[in-house]
């Protein structure tokens, strides 16, 4: 397997990149872009991620990664992890769900307040492309993910 952590903190920061571009810096009217009260003092702006995909995946080592933290001997998520960190002018909150089969059904709640999905795929776990194929297309199918970004 590669470093999931390391790309998904890149492709991470592209996704930042995608809703900063979709929500332009607020400017006083008349302004002309000199500076504001906000960018003189730039807020952080509040990003939610839910990051899902099947279990055994690499949803929580990724999270670690990125933390910089130890990516090894992660014990399977029961329910969700919340984490947040900076990334820039980002605050992010990303919600590390569980993958297994039974937990799945808790996803949907988590759909209306994230920002973009992160679906971790484990490429190597050829044995279950079905599973992964439906569970997927069920998420992108939903409602409440339709139109937000989707890191794979
Ligand atoms: N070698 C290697 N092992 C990894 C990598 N990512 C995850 N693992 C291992 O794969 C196993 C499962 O990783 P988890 O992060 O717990 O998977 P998960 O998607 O969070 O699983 P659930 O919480 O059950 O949904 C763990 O033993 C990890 O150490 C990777 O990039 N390389
Ligand atoms: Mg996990």
């Amino acid at each position: 397997m590669e470093d999931k952590g390391q790309t998904l903190g890149l492709a991470s920061c592209h996704l930042m990149e995608v809703y900063s571009q979709r929500t332009p810096r607020w400017k006083a009217p008349g302004s002309r872009g000199q500076p504001t009260l906000i960018s003189v003092f730039p807020l952080y702006r509040k990003v939610t991620l839910v990051m899902v995909g099947l279990d055994n995946a690499g949803k929580t080592a990724t999270v670690r990664g990125i933390q910089g933290e130890n990516p090894q001997d992660v014990a399977p998520t029961v329910g969700f992890s919340k984490v947040d960190l900076k990334q820039g002018k980002f605050e992010v909150t990303i919600f590390d769900l569980g993958g297994g089969k039974r937990i799945r059904g808790i996803w949907k709640n988590y759909y209306s307040e994230s920002h973009g999905v992160v679906f971790v795929v484990d490429s190597s776990d050829v044995q279950r492309i079905q599973e992964l194929r439906e569970t997927m297309a069920e998420v992108l199918q939903h409602p409440r993910i339709a139109g937000k970004p989707v890191l794979v």
